[in-house]
């Protein structure tokens, strides 16, 4: 098993997408443990960037992406995305629209797209959004682009993994600024108002912006307006992303202990929560429940 286990990783780095697929399979089933049988994960070599893509539903994020991914491409980069929401093309019950959106890079070897399910990870969505980006690291992919919705405290956590947040936003989202989530406000280091085509586009980029002005006194986020259906400002926001990518500032913060200390607390977490499960797994008696709590018993004596 062990022998199998190591040549996985080993496939995986050398770029083997099928090994890839089932190392990350191994990592949502068993967590941290991984680090035991994968230890070149807990310090992979590479670093790939990590591009969060975060909206409401409906906002066009996945097709966004799609543009995304073709541009990445034609500069010779190897894209892997990760979607953390339910509706995302691979997981069950997939929209038909998800699929056409990516269907031009499903034959692309410098593309790797998985959805990420609760389904069998325990202690969380963060700590298997971590596990899977460090694969990602070690199969030496250049972008990794995480789309989740932006709404709930667990997406926001996830988008803890992110080098770079983009928030997308819809004119018809217009009414919801004064009420958008203090969260996404912080988060986001660039905000796309996406379908520009639509009637309000101009008028809500620029309510945004007076926004966003308010709250940050001197604006330091920037604002693209894009059409993502036939490309329009897509080359704008990947110039943004392209730019990002050749600094050094993304690898200096991946390496601060605010983002080390985030992402040791939901590994060790999940670590705990599978513990607990265990424990409590080995219990159907009165002795097993006895046995769990000798240790702690003897302390107090
Ligand atoms: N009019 C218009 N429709 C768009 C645009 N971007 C995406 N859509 C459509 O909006 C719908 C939702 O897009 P999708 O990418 O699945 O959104 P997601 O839920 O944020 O991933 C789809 O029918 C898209 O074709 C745009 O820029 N303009
Ligand atoms: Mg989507």
């Amino acid at each position: 098993m062990s022998d199998q286990s190591g040549s996985l990783s080993k496939l995986a780095e050398a770029g083997e997408i099928p090994a890839l697929a089932r190392l990350l399979t191994v990592l949502e089933r068993d967590g941290t443990n991984c680090f035991a049988r994968f230890p070149e994960l807990i310090c992979p070599q590479h670093q790939a960037f990590r591009i969060g893509i975060t909206g409401p539903p409906g906002a066009g994020k996945s097709t966004l992406i799609g543009q995304l991914i073709g541009r990445f491409r034609a500069h010779g980069l190897r894209v892997a995305v990760m979607a953390v929401d339910p509706s995302s093309p691979f997981s069950k019950g997939a929209v038909l629209g998800d699929r056409i959106r990516y269907s031009q890079h499903f034959n692309d070897p410098g593309v790797f797209i998985r959805s990420l399910g609760s389904r069998g990870s325990l202690g969380g969505l963060s700590s298997s959004a971590y596990l899977m980006v460090r694969a990602f690291d070690l199969a030496k992919f250049d972008v990794v682009l995480i789309e989740t919705v932006g709404v709930g405290q667990t997406e926001l956590e996830v988008m803890n993994v992110a080098d770079l947040v983009a928030v997308v936003l819809v004119p018809e989202s217009g009414d919801s600024i004064q009420g958008m989530k203090a969260g996404l406000l912080e988060i986001a280091d660039l905000f796309v108002v996406n379908k520009a085509d639509r009637p309000g586009a101009d008028a809500f980029s620029h309510e945004l912006e007076a926004s966003l002005n308010l709250v940050q006194r001197g604006s330091q986020t920037k604002l693209v307006c894009t059409t993502a259906t036939n490309g329009s400002g897509v080359d704008e926001l990947f110039a943004f992303f392209d730019e990002a990518l050749a600094k050094k500032e993304w690898r200096e913060r991946r390496n601060s202990s605010q983002r080390l200390r985030a992402e040791a607390q939901a590994l060790l977490r999940a670590q705990a929560e599978r513990e607990i499960q265990s424990r409590m797994d080995a219990i159907s008696s009165a002795e097993d429940f006895l046995a769990v709590f000798a240790t702690n018993t003897r302390v107090i004596k």
